[in-house]
């Protein structure tokens, strides 16, 4: 048997099964070819007559599937620091929303922006997710809210995959924000969402999914119905920004529509998580935006656990809520403040994050056939990946079986 490379001596966290499962290989081997996994077990059971190309000796450290970071706005222009200080001194979030700052002040600079200045700021942001191991991440569009603004977004999202070892996905988030020139007929917008920006978009094959941010300061659950119609009608997948300043019962809404994923859920009930469980949809924790915003309202965690709910993490790296460009920072959180277990982390950035971006069949395990996209890390433990803070073991992140 013969693999283009074989890694010997690795702990192996698989992630490979259903539930809260590590899937934990103690003196583990992983052969790749053709940029897949070809071989994952215990040294012991290598075939005798295994040779590779190239052969690495892990020397005992954790190997896990490459991070998957499936929830992301990173590509935007400018920076929001003075809002922060502004909600440093007493006002909320929604305020600033309302006075016209918050994400609409991040579509001005967006718009703004060339391709080549929106493609290197965000460059920045990328690089410090790969420098934790991240193998795909999700982007969303959202700070253009105008056709030809939201391609710009899509396409420089897709042209970072050129420029890096990474696999993009990208999602069309039309429905983030009124556009300031929409204020005062939101029928309108909507209306070009569904007829013009939205259709155009996917005849441009911008788009893997279509996001909506269903909440009082932004789309109402019968807006954000008529996005979802128009996305289905164009065969594009839906998720959600669901529940997570108020309950407008989001979480419900996307399953109705067999969301992948509903994301953020901090006021989701249990109806909303039964109807997920239903639907099969992936619930995304986003413990960056509930730290900044200073959040209170703990999403239904041991609710999901009970109904069988995969629970994914992800960063949201955004300018506004949350300006997280560390997974592992990601689990930490997700682990304090959330009492997610170390399992539960590790499978939120990998199996989890997989299934959200519909794409479980292909990477987000150790699996025979997988990509070979990994995380070679210099400790010995999953949980020694969760606990620290502000530290990053990485020793190597391989890439469709290169790197
Ligand atoms: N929810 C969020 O947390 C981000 N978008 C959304 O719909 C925030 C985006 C921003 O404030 O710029
Ligand atoms: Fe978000």
């Amino acid at each position: 048997m013969h693999f283009d490379r074989l890694f010997v001596n690795a702990r192996l966290a698989t992630m490979a099964g259903r539930g809260p499962i590590v899937g934990l290989i103690d003196r583990g081997a992983l052969g790749v070819r053709e940029g897949r996994i070809a071989y994952v077990g215990s040294m012991a059971d290598l075939p005798e007559d295994a040779s590779a190309g190239e052969k690495t000796d892990c020397l005992g450290r954790l190997i896990t599937p490459g991070l998957i970071d499936c929830h992301t706005h990173l590509v935007y222009a400018g920076d929001r620091a003075r809002e922060f200080e502004r909600r440093l001194e007493g006002a909320s979030y929604e305020d600033i929303a309302t006075e016209g700052g918050g994400i609409v002040s991040t579509v001005r600079a967006t718009r703004a922006a060339s391709d080549e200045a929106l493609a290197s700021e965000s460059l920045r942001r990328l690089d410090a997710l790969m420098a934790e191991g991240v193998t795909t991440v999700e982007i969303k569009s959202g700070y253009g809210l105008e056709t030809g603004s939201e391609a710009k977004q899509l396409r420089v999202a897709r042209s970072l995959a050129t420029r890096r070892a990474v696999d993009i996905k990208t999602t069309f988030l039309g429905a983030h924000a009124l556009p300031p020139e929409a204020r005062n007929d939101r029928k309108a917008y909507v209306d070009a969402l569904c007829q013009e920006m939205l259709p155009a978009i996917a005849r441009q094959g911008l788009a893997d999914a279509v996001d909506a941010f269903c909440e009082s300061i932004a789309f109402s659950p019968a807006e954000v119905g008529r996005v979802f119609d128009c996305a289905k009608s164009l065969g594009l997948p839906v998720k959600l920004h669901a529940d997570q300043l108020t309950n407008l019962h989001g979480a419900a809404l996307a399953a109705s529509y067999g969301a992948l994923s509903a994301d953020h859920l901090e006021h989701t009930d249990e109806d909303g998580v039964a109807a997920m469980a239903k639907a099969g949809t992936v619930a995304v924790m986003l413990p960056g935006a509930f730290y900044f915003l200073r959040d209170t309202n703990v999403p239904p965690i041991e609710t999901c656990r009970r109904h069988g709910v995969p629970m994914a993490i992800a960063t949201d790296c955004n300018p506004g809520s949350s300006p997280l460009t560390s997974p592992l920072l990601a689990m930490n959180m997700a682990a304090t403040l959330f009492r997610m277990t170390v399992a539960e982390c590790l499978i939120g950035f990998t199996r989890a994050a997989a299934q959200a971006l519909g794409c479980l069949a292909d990477r987000g395990t150790l699996e025979i056939g997988k990509r070979c996209d990994l995380a070679i890390w210099n400790v010995e433990t999953p949980a020694a990946l969760v606990y620290p803070m502000g530290h990053d073991p990485l020793e190597r992140r391989i890439f469709g079986g290169r790197g």
